[in-house]
């Protein structure tokens, strides 16, 4: 049984939201934000007490867009993965890796600066930057969600749940309304899927069993 940890709208979202594409059985264990604060006994599962972490079996791992890849591979090789003899599988690559490296990287700047550092800390001149350095580079998707509704091989994949983690971000920075219109309907169709609405529903009920605050991370203030 793979075993996710995860926190309400995290990047352990991705792995949640590929699981439920999948159809998957799997045990979510739900902890508070920031675990290396509310959670220190899981610092002996993942010493960076970051989440996701992912167990199947001896395997662990601790990066989203990777766990995405790897759940595509294991189980929808000619569905959600792209596999290495298709022409689209370097674009799929650069596509999970830019959506953490690139996408979330300059965000998660906005959100230490705007909302989890103390008053005196906060820096909004830093978080405006590093905005307009997210919709700079949400450029890339812009163009390729002109051409095609999904970002590579002509169908849904990996990577358009790990850029779509990027785009729940925004809105959960305010950011969504400077999407551009390719980009925003993009967004729209990725939150109609259902095995996304699915992950919003089973993190929410998940975290009220298993009494974790159901407050989205991005949206607390620390
Ligand atoms: N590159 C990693 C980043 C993991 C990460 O930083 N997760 C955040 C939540 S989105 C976290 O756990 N932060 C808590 C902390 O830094 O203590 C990934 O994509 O999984």
């Amino acid at each position: 049984m793979i075993v996710l940890h995860h926190c309400v709208s995290a990047r352990s979202l991705r792995p949640l939201w590929m699981l439920e594409e999948l159809g998957l059985p799997y045990e979510l264990r739900m902890l508070p934000f920031p675990p290396r604060v509310h959670a220190r006994p899981y610092l002996d599962l993942n010493p960076l007490g970051t989440v996701p972490l992912l167990e199947d079996g001896a395997t662990r791992m601790t990066e989203s867009a990777a766990m995405c890849q790897y759940l595509a591979a294991r189980h929808s090789p000619d569905g959600l993965d792209v596999q290495a003899d298709e022409p689209a599988f370097g674009a799929y690559l650069n596509w999970l890796h830019m959506s953490d490296a690139t996408l979330t990287f300059p965000q998660t700047l906005v959100l230490r600066y705007t909302h989890f550092e103390p008053p005196e800390r906060l820096q909004p001149q830093v978080a405006a930057d590093y905005a307009r350095w997210f919709l700079a580079r949400l450029r890339a998707v812009d163009v390729a969600v002109q051409k095609d509704e999904h970002l590579c091989a002509g169908r849904f994949t990996a990577a358009d749940v790990a850029v779509g983690y990027a785009l729940v971000l925004a809105r959960h920075l305010g950011l969504d309304a400077q999407f551009p219109p390719a980009v925003a309907a993009y967004w729209q169709r990725l939150q109609a899927r259902p095995a996304f609405q699915r992950a919003l529903r089973v993190e929410r009920e998940a975290a009220l069993d298993q009494q974790v605050d159901p407050t989205p991370s991005p949206d607390l203030r620390l």
